[in-house]
């Protein structure tokens, strides 16, 4: 697939974005400026971009514990995520949600999510939802998830649905190898995840996960047939994270050197680099001036964060509870 230099220049602004957001959230972690934990996505840049560079704000998506990825691809502001992750009251939640829970319905980023498996159900409501409503915006749904969550009894409910419906949505398995410590060799019984796609009659795709053409590919076609009307599509992206589970995890106890090292020598954003430059599709200056627009945007979102306010205690139950009223008194 032929890719126009403007989505082009967004693939690596957004693949560079995310890592450098993922590197200095890290640093702040580290000096404890993070409520709660955090679960790093860098290495994993290219699921995310090479989806959402298909997609538009009336598309959703569905996320994960590691879901800062997935709000960037989806373009939401990085001052106000360092802000959420920090709880400050000019985060993107509020400050109340964090690294796991942060959402903006105004892009079509249907949240964070704590739990595993448990944003699958929501894409595929969101894809339920644009094909019976009426849909002048041909939306679709994306559910982003690791390896661990195809376990999940969750999933199989969703794919079996979206397939009898022919649902608009993209199962976008994000196989980093390893379920926190368990490695997916281990806990899954197939040796594709993709290949779980026969089960629900749907196309099941494996790719190179460290790979932004290769995934851009996939989706496009995936995508393609969501928007006909011909129904779901897996797409199984294999992937690596370079962090351990969370900002704490020691990978030393479960992962080898060799492992970390080759996975580090396909790295997504250097290998778009070499490929771009040597096709001349892009310029080395173009890669740099947009690298340096990144570092100015990073030092500006940790210092919106850290001079932000953390949220009035007067506002605790603000955004918690919905309010009792006569409209949902009606619905009883
Ligand atoms: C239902 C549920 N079970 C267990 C956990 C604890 N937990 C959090 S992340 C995680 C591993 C998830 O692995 P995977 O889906 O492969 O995603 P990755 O962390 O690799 O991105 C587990 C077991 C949880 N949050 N929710
Ligand atoms: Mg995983």
């Amino acid at each position: 697939m032929t890719i126009p230099k403007t989505k082009l220049k967004w693939i690596y602004e957004t693949m560079y974005r995310i890592r450098r957001f993922e590197e200095t959230m890290l640093e702040q972690t580290f000096k404890g400026n993070a409520m709660g934990v955090t679960h790093p996505s860098d290495g994993q840049e290219a699921p995310p971009t090479g989806i959402c560079a298909h997609l538009t704000n009336d598309d959703w998506i569905g996320s994960t514990h590691r879901g800062h990825g997935h709000c960037i691809a989806k373009g939401l502001d990085t001052s106000a995520m360092m802000a959420e992750i920090m709880g400050r009251s000019t985060g993107q939640c509020g400050g109340k949600g964090g690294s796991m829970h942060i959402a903006d319905f105004s892009k079509g980023m249907l949240g964070a999510n704590a739990i595993v498996g448990a944003s699958i159900p929501l894409a595929v409501g969101a894809a339920l939802t644009a094909k019976y409503k009426d849909n002048e915006t041909n939306s679709i749904g994306v559910s982003f998830f690791g390896d661990g969550a195809t376990s999940q009894g969750i999933l199989h409910e969703s794919m079996n649905l979206a397939s009898v419906w022919k649902l608009p949505v993209i199962f976008a398995c994000e196989n980093n190898g390893y379920a926190e410590a368990t490695p997916a060799w281990y806990a899954v019984s197939t040796e594709d995840i993709a290949s779980r796609a026969e089960g629900y009659g749907m196309p099941g795709i494996v790719v190179d996960g460290m790979d932004v053409f290769e995934v851009y590919d996939a989706a496009g076609e995936a995508v393609k047939r969501a928007r006909a009307g011909e129904g779901p599509t897996l797409i199984e992206m294999k992937t690596y994270r370079y962090h351990g589970h969370f900002h704490a995890d020691d990978t030393k106890k479960y992962r080898t050197d060799e492992e970390e090292k080759l996975f580090h020598q396909k790295d997504p954003i250097s290998n778009f680099e070499k490929r771009v430059i040597s096709q001349k599709l892009m310029t080395k200056t173009e890669l740099e001036s947009i690298k340096s627009e990144i570092e100015k945007e990073m030092l500006v979102a940790v210092e919106f964060a850290m001079n932000s306010p953390m949220p009035d205690i007067k506002d605790l139950y603000k955004d918690v509870y919905v309010e009792y009223s006569n409209s949902i008194q009606g619905l009883r």
